[in-house]
Protein backbone atom coordinates (compact mmCIF):
# COMPACT_ATOMS: atom_id res chain seq x y z
CA UNK A 1 0.00 0.00 0.00
CA UNK A 2 1.37 3.62 -0.97
CA UNK A 3 0.85 6.36 0.46
CA UNK A 4 1.90 9.94 -0.83
CA UNK A 5 2.71 13.04 0.91
CA UNK A 6 1.10 16.13 -1.18
CA UNK A 7 1.09 19.48 -0.48
CA UNK A 8 2.02 23.21 -2.33
CA UNK A 9 5.49 24.18 -2.58
CA UNK A 10 7.60 24.33 0.13
CA UNK A 11 4.77 23.23 2.87
CA UNK A 12 7.24 20.61 4.40
CA UNK A 13 6.42 17.24 2.57
CA UNK A 14 10.25 16.76 2.00
CA UNK A 15 11.18 17.36 5.86
CA UNK A 16 7.91 14.59 6.89
CA UNK A 17 9.19 12.28 4.38
CA UNK A 18 12.29 12.36 6.30
CA UNK A 19 11.19 12.33 9.53
CA UNK A 20 8.36 9.21 8.88
CA UNK A 21 11.21 7.30 7.38
CA UNK A 22 13.80 8.08 9.55
CA UNK A 23 16.30 9.35 6.77
CA UNK A 24 18.24 12.01 7.14
CA UNK A 25 17.75 15.08 5.53
CA UNK A 26 21.42 15.53 3.53
CA UNK A 27 21.67 19.35 1.55
CA UNK A 28 18.81 20.10 -0.79
CA UNK A 29 16.28 17.14 -0.26
CA UNK A 30 15.11 15.23 -3.40
CA UNK A 31 11.38 14.78 -4.41
CA UNK A 32 9.97 11.58 -5.75
CA UNK A 33 12.13 9.94 -3.01
CA UNK A 34 10.15 6.09 -1.78
CA UNK A 35 10.67 4.19 1.47
CA UNK A 36 8.97 1.51 2.95
CA UNK A 37 8.78 2.20 6.22
CA UNK A 38 7.73 -0.01 9.40
CA UNK A 39 4.37 0.70 11.74
CA UNK A 40 4.54 1.51 15.06
CA UNK A 41 3.04 -0.90 17.06
CA UNK A 42 3.37 -1.10 21.23
CA UNK A 43 1.26 -3.93 20.59
CA UNK A 44 3.93 -6.14 18.71
CA UNK A 45 6.59 -5.10 21.28
CA UNK A 46 4.85 -6.16 23.99
CA UNK A 47 4.03 -9.15 22.53
CA UNK A 48 7.63 -10.06 21.71
CA UNK A 49 8.69 -8.81 24.49
CA UNK A 50 6.48 -11.74 25.69
CA UNK A 51 7.42 -14.73 23.86
CA UNK A 52 10.80 -13.68 24.12
CA UNK A 53 10.99 -14.30 20.12
CA UNK A 54 14.32 -14.09 18.47
CA UNK A 55 12.66 -12.17 15.49
CA UNK A 56 10.28 -8.71 15.50
CA UNK A 57 8.52 -7.47 12.35
CA UNK A 58 6.40 -4.87 11.76
CA UNK A 59 3.84 -4.80 9.53
CA UNK A 60 4.97 -1.74 6.77
CA UNK A 61 3.71 0.99 4.37
CA UNK A 62 5.17 2.61 1.36
CA UNK A 63 5.27 6.17 1.72
CA UNK A 64 6.19 8.33 -1.46
CA UNK A 65 7.67 12.04 -1.18
CA UNK A 66 6.21 14.01 -4.02
CA UNK A 67 6.87 17.89 -6.44
CA UNK A 68 4.85 20.50 -5.08
CA UNK A 69 1.33 20.25 -6.64
CA UNK A 70 0.41 21.28 -9.71
CA UNK A 71 -1.20 19.46 -12.73
CA UNK A 72 1.99 18.16 -14.52
CA UNK A 73 2.37 15.49 -11.30
CA UNK A 74 -1.37 14.50 -11.27
CA UNK A 75 -0.93 11.66 -13.03
CA UNK A 76 2.26 10.50 -10.72
CA UNK A 77 0.38 10.61 -7.81
CA UNK A 78 -2.92 9.14 -9.18
CA UNK A 79 -1.09 5.99 -8.34
CA UNK A 80 -1.52 6.54 -4.69
CA UNK A 81 -3.30 4.53 -2.43
CA UNK A 82 -4.13 7.25 -0.12
CA UNK A 83 -2.87 11.40 0.52
CA UNK A 84 -1.17 12.98 3.24
CA UNK A 85 -2.00 16.64 2.56
CA UNK A 86 0.08 19.17 4.06
CA UNK A 87 -1.12 22.31 5.12
CA UNK A 88 1.75 24.64 6.33
CA UNK A 89 1.40 26.99 9.36
CA UNK A 90 4.54 29.05 9.53
CA UNK A 91 4.69 32.33 9.97
CA UNK A 92 5.28 33.39 6.84
CA UNK A 93 1.74 31.23 5.08
CA UNK A 94 -1.57 32.09 5.11
CA UNK A 95 -3.37 30.98 8.20
CA UNK A 96 -6.39 29.68 6.42
CA UNK A 97 -6.15 26.24 5.93
CA UNK A 98 -9.56 25.94 4.49
CA UNK A 99 -8.38 28.11 1.57
CA UNK A 100 -5.31 25.87 1.81
CA UNK A 101 -7.40 22.63 1.72
CA UNK A 102 -10.52 23.85 -0.39
CA UNK A 103 -8.02 24.74 -4.10
CA UNK A 104 -6.43 21.04 -3.30
CA UNK A 105 -9.76 19.30 -3.19
CA UNK A 106 -10.99 21.70 -5.94
CA UNK A 107 -7.73 20.99 -8.41
CA UNK A 108 -8.62 16.96 -7.70
CA UNK A 109 -12.47 17.80 -8.63
CA UNK A 110 -11.49 19.36 -11.63
CA UNK A 111 -9.07 16.58 -12.84
CA UNK A 112 -12.05 14.03 -11.86
CA UNK A 113 -14.32 15.93 -13.97
CA UNK A 114 -12.13 16.11 -17.02
CA UNK A 115 -11.40 12.39 -17.04
CA UNK A 116 -15.62 11.42 -16.45
CA UNK A 117 -16.17 14.30 -19.48
CA UNK A 118 -13.48 12.49 -21.52
CA UNK A 119 -14.67 8.85 -20.89
CA UNK A 120 -18.50 9.86 -21.62
CA UNK A 121 -17.81 11.63 -24.58
CA UNK A 122 -15.85 8.81 -25.85
CA UNK A 123 -18.63 6.64 -24.87
CA UNK A 124 -20.96 8.50 -26.73
CA UNK A 125 -19.33 8.63 -29.88
CA UNK A 126 -19.39 4.99 -29.87
CA UNK A 127 -23.41 5.04 -29.94
CA UNK A 128 -26.10 3.12 -30.24
CA UNK A 129 -24.25 0.66 -27.70
CA UNK A 130 -27.59 0.14 -26.40
CA UNK A 131 -27.06 -4.03 -26.67
CA UNK A 132 -23.62 -3.28 -24.51
CA UNK A 133 -25.10 -3.64 -20.99
CA UNK A 134 -21.13 -3.17 -19.38
CA UNK A 135 -20.75 0.37 -21.31
CA UNK A 136 -24.13 1.37 -20.41
CA UNK A 137 -23.41 0.83 -17.08
CA UNK A 138 -20.64 2.49 -16.87
CA UNK A 139 -22.00 5.61 -18.45
CA UNK A 140 -25.03 5.48 -15.73
CA UNK A 141 -22.31 5.67 -13.26
CA UNK A 142 -20.03 8.16 -15.11
CA UNK A 143 -23.32 10.62 -15.21
CA UNK A 144 -23.79 9.78 -11.61
CA UNK A 145 -20.30 10.66 -10.67
CA UNK A 146 -20.10 14.05 -12.74
CA UNK A 147 -23.60 15.61 -10.91
CA UNK A 148 -21.61 14.78 -7.87
CA UNK A 149 -18.80 16.40 -8.90
CA UNK A 150 -20.70 19.70 -10.41
CA UNK A 151 -21.94 20.19 -6.84
CA UNK A 152 -17.90 20.38 -6.14
CA UNK A 153 -18.09 17.33 -3.95
CA UNK A 154 -15.04 14.89 -3.98
CA UNK A 155 -15.53 11.17 -5.18
CA UNK A 156 -15.19 10.40 -1.59
CA UNK A 157 -18.26 11.79 -0.19
CA UNK A 158 -20.57 9.88 -2.84
CA UNK A 159 -21.58 7.12 -1.17
CA UNK A 160 -22.85 3.25 -2.43
CA UNK A 161 -20.78 3.02 -5.47
CA UNK A 162 -17.73 1.79 -4.47
CA UNK A 163 -18.29 -1.36 -5.05
CA UNK A 164 -19.67 -0.79 -8.63
CA UNK A 165 -16.61 1.91 -8.83
CA UNK A 166 -14.33 -1.14 -8.38
CA UNK A 167 -15.84 -2.62 -11.80
CA UNK A 168 -14.96 0.59 -14.03
CA UNK A 169 -11.11 0.03 -13.93
CA UNK A 170 -8.18 2.25 -14.61
CA UNK A 171 -9.84 5.67 -13.57
CA UNK A 172 -7.84 6.55 -10.22
CA UNK A 173 -9.91 9.29 -9.38
CA UNK A 174 -7.98 11.94 -7.62
CA UNK A 175 -10.95 13.08 -4.92
CA UNK A 176 -11.86 9.51 -4.57
CA UNK A 177 -8.78 8.00 -2.76
CA UNK A 178 -8.87 8.61 1.18
CA UNK A 179 -6.83 11.46 2.45
CA UNK A 180 -5.86 12.87 5.88
CA UNK A 181 -4.33 16.15 6.53
CA UNK A 182 -1.47 17.15 8.39
CA UNK A 183 -0.69 20.88 9.68
CA UNK A 184 2.98 21.57 9.43
CA UNK A 185 3.26 24.17 12.35
CA UNK A 186 6.56 25.87 12.69
CA UNK A 187 8.06 25.32 16.26
CA UNK A 188 6.66 28.82 18.08
CA UNK A 189 3.20 27.58 16.91
CA UNK A 190 3.27 24.09 17.78
CA UNK A 191 1.43 25.31 21.29
CA UNK A 192 -1.65 25.94 18.68
CA UNK A 193 -1.55 21.91 17.70
CA UNK A 194 -4.79 21.29 19.06
CA UNK A 195 -6.98 24.34 18.49
CA UNK A 196 -5.77 23.79 14.74
CA UNK A 197 -6.86 20.12 14.55
CA UNK A 198 -10.19 20.93 16.41
CA UNK A 199 -10.71 23.94 13.98
CA UNK A 200 -9.78 21.84 10.69
CA UNK A 201 -11.93 19.01 11.49
CA UNK A 202 -15.08 21.17 11.28
CA UNK A 203 -14.10 22.64 7.89
CA UNK A 204 -13.17 19.16 5.91
CA UNK A 205 -14.98 16.68 3.97
CA UNK A 206 -16.27 13.77 5.96
CA UNK A 207 -13.77 11.12 6.87
CA UNK A 208 -10.46 12.94 6.37
CA UNK A 209 -8.51 13.06 9.77
CA UNK A 210 -6.41 15.64 10.59
CA UNK A 211 -3.55 16.42 12.68
CA UNK A 212 -0.64 18.98 13.09
CA UNK A 213 2.73 18.71 13.72
CA UNK A 214 6.31 20.54 13.84
CA UNK A 215 7.87 18.44 10.87
CA UNK A 216 11.22 19.76 11.76
CA UNK A 217 11.18 18.85 15.14
CA UNK A 218 9.66 15.39 14.28
CA UNK A 219 12.69 15.36 11.90
CA UNK A 220 15.35 15.61 14.67
CA UNK A 221 13.09 13.36 17.00
CA UNK A 222 13.06 10.52 14.74
CA UNK A 223 16.98 10.29 13.71
CA UNK A 224 17.56 10.05 18.28
CA UNK A 225 18.07 6.60 19.70
CA UNK A 226 15.49 6.32 22.39
CA UNK A 227 17.79 6.77 25.09
CA UNK A 228 18.51 10.63 23.70
CA UNK A 229 15.04 11.01 23.05
CA UNK A 230 14.11 10.35 26.35
CA UNK A 231 15.86 13.60 27.81
CA UNK A 232 15.54 15.68 24.90
CA UNK A 233 11.74 14.88 25.64
CA UNK A 234 12.14 15.89 29.02
CA UNK A 235 14.04 18.63 28.73
CA UNK A 236 11.75 20.42 26.10
CA UNK A 237 8.59 19.17 28.31
CA UNK A 238 7.48 17.17 24.87
CA UNK A 239 5.19 14.30 25.84
CA UNK A 240 5.67 11.81 23.07
CA UNK A 241 6.69 12.11 19.43
CA UNK A 242 3.92 11.68 16.94
CA UNK A 243 5.77 10.00 14.51
CA UNK A 244 3.86 6.88 15.36
CA UNK A 245 0.64 8.65 15.59
CA UNK A 246 1.14 10.04 12.44
CA UNK A 247 1.58 6.97 10.67
CA UNK A 248 -0.60 4.85 12.31
CA UNK A 249 -3.33 7.41 11.34
CA UNK A 250 -2.32 7.21 7.70
CA UNK A 251 -2.84 2.74 8.03
CA UNK A 252 -6.00 4.10 9.19
CA UNK A 253 -6.86 5.96 6.28
CA UNK A 254 -5.83 3.10 3.92
CA UNK A 255 -8.59 1.19 5.40
CA UNK A 256 -5.87 -1.08 7.43
CA UNK A 257 -6.03 -3.21 10.48
CA UNK A 258 -3.57 -5.00 11.78
CA UNK A 259 -2.97 -8.74 13.25
CA UNK A 260 -0.70 -10.72 14.70
CA UNK A 261 1.11 -14.17 14.65
CA UNK A 262 2.79 -15.10 17.80
CA UNK A 263 6.07 -17.31 18.83
CA UNK A 264 9.19 -17.67 20.78
CA UNK A 265 10.79 -17.62 16.79
CA UNK A 266 8.78 -14.55 15.59
CA UNK A 267 6.16 -12.03 16.72
CA UNK A 268 4.46 -10.44 13.13
CA UNK A 269 2.29 -7.50 12.91
CA UNK A 270 0.18 -8.15 9.04
CA UNK A 271 -2.01 -5.44 7.39
CA UNK A 272 -5.11 -6.29 6.30
CA UNK A 273 -8.26 -4.28 4.83
CA UNK A 274 -10.94 -3.89 7.36
CA UNK A 275 -13.82 -5.76 6.76
CA UNK A 276 -11.30 -8.84 5.75
CA UNK A 277 -11.96 -12.23 6.91
CA UNK A 278 -9.90 -14.56 8.29
CA UNK A 279 -9.32 -16.70 5.28
CA UNK A 280 -8.03 -13.48 3.73
CA UNK A 281 -5.70 -13.13 6.56
CA UNK A 282 -4.54 -16.62 6.30
CA UNK A 283 -3.69 -15.42 2.31
CA UNK A 284 -1.54 -12.84 3.84
CA UNK A 285 0.63 -15.04 6.36
CA UNK A 286 0.77 -17.81 3.41
CA UNK A 287 -0.76 -19.15 0.29
CA UNK A 288 -0.48 -22.82 1.48
CA UNK A 289 -2.51 -21.47 4.65
CA UNK A 290 -5.22 -20.34 2.28
CA UNK A 291 -5.77 -23.22 0.44
CA UNK A 292 -5.56 -25.85 3.02
CA UNK A 293 -7.35 -23.49 5.69
CA UNK A 294 -9.14 -25.54 8.00
CA UNK A 295 -9.77 -23.03 11.24
CA UNK A 296 -8.08 -19.77 12.60
CA UNK A 297 -7.15 -19.99 16.41
CA UNK A 298 -8.01 -16.18 17.56
CA UNK A 299 -7.79 -14.00 20.72
CA UNK A 300 -8.03 -10.55 21.37
CA UNK A 301 -4.77 -8.82 21.78
CA UNK A 302 -6.18 -6.85 25.14
CA UNK A 303 -8.05 -10.61 26.11
CA UNK A 304 -4.09 -11.65 25.63
CA UNK A 305 -2.55 -8.73 28.59
CA UNK A 306 -5.55 -9.24 30.56
CA UNK A 307 -5.41 -13.12 30.86
CA UNK A 308 -1.88 -13.34 30.51
CA UNK A 309 -1.26 -15.57 27.70
CA UNK A 310 -2.80 -18.36 25.59
CA UNK A 311 -3.54 -20.75 28.53
CA UNK A 312 -5.28 -17.68 30.75
CA UNK A 313 -7.40 -17.35 27.65
CA UNK A 314 -8.45 -20.57 27.39
CA UNK A 315 -9.25 -20.58 31.00
CA UNK A 316 -11.44 -17.57 30.63
CA UNK A 317 -13.13 -18.42 27.60
CA UNK A 318 -11.92 -15.33 25.52
CA UNK A 319 -10.15 -18.13 22.88
CA UNK A 320 -12.29 -18.76 19.93
CA UNK A 321 -12.07 -21.15 16.92
CA UNK A 322 -13.38 -19.06 13.92
CA UNK A 323 -13.85 -20.26 10.71
CA UNK A 324 -12.75 -18.67 7.03
CA UNK A 325 -15.67 -16.04 7.29
CA UNK A 326 -15.00 -14.44 10.91
CA UNK A 327 -13.97 -10.95 10.44
CA UNK A 328 -10.74 -10.40 11.54
CA UNK A 329 -10.94 -7.16 14.20
CA UNK A 330 -7.87 -4.97 14.77
CA UNK A 331 -5.49 -6.56 17.85
CA UNK A 332 -6.46 -10.20 16.98
CA UNK A 333 -3.88 -12.55 17.40
CA UNK A 334 -4.42 -15.69 14.89
CA UNK A 335 -2.90 -18.56 15.20
CA UNK A 336 -4.08 -20.35 11.22
CA UNK A 337 -4.61 -24.07 11.20
CA UNK A 338 -4.05 -25.61 7.82
CA UNK A 339 -4.07 -29.27 6.50
CA UNK A 340 -0.88 -30.89 5.61
N1 LIG B 1 9.73 26.78 10.73
C1 LIG B 1 9.58 25.62 10.14
N2 LIG B 1 9.96 25.51 8.88
C2 LIG B 1 9.80 24.32 8.25
C3 LIG B 1 9.22 23.21 8.90
N3 LIG B 1 9.17 22.19 8.01
C4 LIG B 1 9.69 22.64 6.89
N4 LIG B 1 10.09 23.92 7.02
C5 LIG B 1 10.78 24.74 6.04
O1 LIG B 1 10.02 24.89 4.89
C6 LIG B 1 10.84 24.80 3.75
C7 LIG B 1 10.34 23.73 2.86
O2 LIG B 1 10.48 22.47 3.45
P1 LIG B 1 10.42 21.16 2.57
O3 LIG B 1 10.23 20.02 3.48
O4 LIG B 1 11.55 21.09 1.60
O5 LIG B 1 9.09 21.46 1.77
P2 LIG B 1 8.52 20.72 0.49
O6 LIG B 1 7.04 20.74 0.62
O7 LIG B 1 9.16 19.40 0.31
O8 LIG B 1 8.97 21.71 -0.64
P3 LIG B 1 9.00 21.41 -2.24
O9 LIG B 1 9.44 20.00 -2.44
O10 LIG B 1 9.96 22.40 -2.75
O11 LIG B 1 7.61 21.66 -2.72
C8 LIG B 1 12.26 24.52 4.24
O12 LIG B 1 12.97 25.71 4.25
C9 LIG B 1 12.04 24.01 5.60
O13 LIG B 1 13.14 24.27 6.44
C10 LIG B 1 8.84 23.36 10.25
O14 LIG B 1 8.34 22.43 10.90
N5 LIG B 1 9.05 24.56 10.83
MG1 LIG C 1 10.12 18.54 -1.32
Amino acid sequence: MNISIIGKAGSGKTTIFHALSRTPIEGKAGSGNVSIIDVPDERLENLSRFFKSRKTVHARIELTDTPSLNSGIFQQIRQADAFILVLPFFEDTEKDFFQGYRSVMNDFILSDMAQVEQRLERIAKQGGKRENPLLQQEKELLDVCLSHLNEEKPLMTLKGIEEKMRHIRGFQFLSQKPMMILVNCSEERLSLAADVEDSLKSIVHEGIPCIAACARLEAELSLMSDAELGGFMAEYGIKESIRGRIIRLACDTLGLISFFTVGDDECRAWHLKKGENAHEAARTVHTDFYNKFIRAEVVSYDDFIKYNGFIGCKKAGAWRLEGKTYIVKDGDIITIRAGA
